[in-house]
């Protein structure tokens, strides 16, 4: 049986004073976590892992929010599978981002007429949704999961996403379309690591890649090597590259087979956001998602950040 929700109205705590409560929440089981800092607010967005403990069984993504990073709020489920005339199922890892006072979320779903994974995006006027299908059918096909949006200060889009490649494609300023074709991230060893025992997969670049700018560097977080994933992440002095591993951010993956990063700073305090399996029945298909906090080094690079509940 699961605990109770830490889902409580908005307290006055100082940004000095935060802390978070893992799992975050703790009523349902959460997966691919991803942050949004907005009007002063955390807005999370994740997966939902329905109580099935041999594949994943995901039908609806879900909103949380804090003013605090404490105290959540639960916004439901403003986005799911049946939001898409065009999905069949798997409600996997998305991100939502926010332009011109809109919130487009990009998500990936069974196309039903392929049963392959495709990417959709999905529009609202407010963080929390309503959601709806801004295009009626895929942004990006082909067997494709896992996007990230990044918008850089020239603003610039771009949409990443990729397992087993790594994939990028300039946005154009509507948020719903693209420029050019995609292109390949090469997957060098210098750029993403190096991986051993398996010829067709020679770097740690997994999944879940979640793209962001600080203090000039750009920095791509990842999830590493299925099927004990932990996330590394790699820098580049562009949006595009060229990338240079780092090492390792967390390395472990608790009762989980994977995991799953998202990043933001929020109030002076950077969050780093992932997944694991420790609620109750957790496991690798019933998951929940933790937040750590951390502080960058000098010179940007990331500490190694451990789970306090796995
Ligand atoms: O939650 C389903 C899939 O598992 C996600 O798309 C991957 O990133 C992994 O977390």
């Amino acid at each position: 049986s699961l605990l109770l929700a830490v889902v409580l109205a908005p307290a006055a705590v100082s940004p000095t004073e935060a802390r978070a409560d893992n799992p975050i929440v703790q009523h349902v089981y959460t997966a691919d976590p991803a942050p949004l800092v907005h009007d002063g607010r955390v807005y999370l967005y994740t997966g939902h892992d329905e109580d099935n403990s041999t594949n994943f069984t995901m039908k609806e993504w879900r909103v949380w929010s804090s003013a605090d990073m404490v105290n959540w709020t639960d916004h439901g489920s403003p986005l799911s599978v049946a939001s898409f005339s065009w999905a069949s199922a798997n409600a996997w890892a998305g991100q939502v981002v926010a332009r011109n006072g809109k919130f487009y979320w990009y998500v990936p779903t069974t196309e039903r007429a392929t049963g392959r994974m495709a990417i959709g995006v999905a529009v609202s006027d407010s963080p929390t949704g309503p959601f709806r299908d801004a295009l009626g059918h895929p942004l990006v096909g082909n067997g494709e999961i896992d996007p990230t949006v990044f918008i850089d200060d020239d603003g610039q889009a771009y949409l990443y996403w990729g397992n087993p490649n790594l994939w990028y494609v300039r946005l154009n300023a509507d948020m719903i379309s693209y420029s050019g074709s995609p292109a390949k991230i090469p997957l060098t060893t210098a750029g993403f690591g190096t991986r051993t025992g398996d010829p067709n997969r020679p770097t740690l670049f997994e999944e879940g890649p979640w793209v962001y700018k600080r203090g000039g560097l750009y920095y791509i977080v990842y999830a590493a090597k299925c099927c004990s994933e932990f996330i590394a992440y790699s820098t580049a002095p562009g949006p595009t590259g060229p990338w240079t591993y780092r090492g390792t951010i967390m390395p472990t993956q608790g009762a989980s087979f994977t995991n799953h990063p998202g990043i933001v700073d929020f109030k002076g305090t950077s969050y780093f956001f992932y997944h694991n399996g420790a609620l109750p029945g957790g496991s690798g298909y019933t998951r929940s998602v933790g937040v750590e906090t951390f502080s960058y080094h000098p010179d940007g690079t990331i500490p190694t950040i451990n789970m306090t509940s796995t």
